[in-house]
């Protein structure tokens, strides 16, 4: 039985790669890097999840002779690309993917428990949530898994088997949605079954682990289907 919706963030609820790809390119700045990521690079670089390990992937295949200063630096320099990311963020203007408001609140009225399975950090997870849902949209998740909070980030299983684990449920009881060749490989390696949205940096992803693939999640969030319900953004 379906008893639980399993959401990884970036890409599938929001197209937020490039408010992340930002939030690097000034972090470097501010650091007096005058390293730039631009569409293509970072196209290639997301394949390596988790902020720390893409920056430190990028140093040693495109900026070798940086690494022993770099290195060290790493953690305060993702710190500050986090605090970026949530400032800008907060400042507005960022939407949830077709279909994902409405998904979110009709498997809530359905008595689904939903959760969060991500390799982005907490507070990322939480402005967006906010900045889209609104301030009660944290207690809508009962479990958000995210960042560092396992050792071993997407494709490796771990983050879903804790979100399973908090859940308390087998991973027959869920589906994930997903939007990467990453989190679809993630999400099978725990064995849960995926539906698959392709996003914006994605397109090009093979995605054919996943049990079914769409472009999105339905029809654009039209101001009529909110009444009443959450995610009125
Ligand atoms: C998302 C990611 C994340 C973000 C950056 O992958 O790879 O690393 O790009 O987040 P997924 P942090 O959607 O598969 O979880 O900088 O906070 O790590
Ligand atoms: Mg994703």
């Amino acid at each position: 039985t379906l008893r639980a919706i399993i959401f990884d963030v970036d890409g599938t609820l929001a197209e937020t790669e490039e408010e992340h790809r930002r939030a690097f390119n000034e972090t470097f700045g501010h650091f007096g890097l005058d390293w730039r990521w631009d569409r293509k690079l970072y196209a290639e670089l997301l394949k390596v999840t988790g902020g720390k390990e893409r920056i430190r992937d990028y140093v040693a295949r495109h900026r070798p002779s940086c690494e022993g200063r770099v290195g060290p630096i790493v953690k305060a320099m993702h710190e500050a690309k986090t605090e970026r990311y949530v400032a800008n963020l907060g400042g507005g203007g960022i939407k949830l993917r077709p279909g994902v408001a409405r998904l979110i609140r009709e498997a809530k009225a359905a008595g689904l428990r939903l959760a969060v399975a991500t390799t982005t950090s907490l507070p990322n997870v939480r402005i967006l949530l906010t900045e889209t849902l609104g301030p009660d949209a944290l207690d809508l998740f009962e479990v958000i898994a995210a960042g560092d909070m396992v050792a071993a980030k997407k494709p490796a299983p771990d983050v879903y088997l804790l979100a399973l684990d908090r859940l308390g449920l087998p991973a027959a009881d869920c589906v994930a949605i997903e939007d990467s060749y990453n989190g679809v490989m993630s999400a099978r390696r725990a064995g849960i079954a995926v539906l698959a949205t392709s996003s914006e940096y994605t397109r090009f992803d093979d995605l054919r682990h996943a049990q079914g693939v769409v472009s999105d999640l339905g029809e654009p969030d039209a101001p009529y289907l909110h009444l009443g319900g959450v995610g009125s953004s």
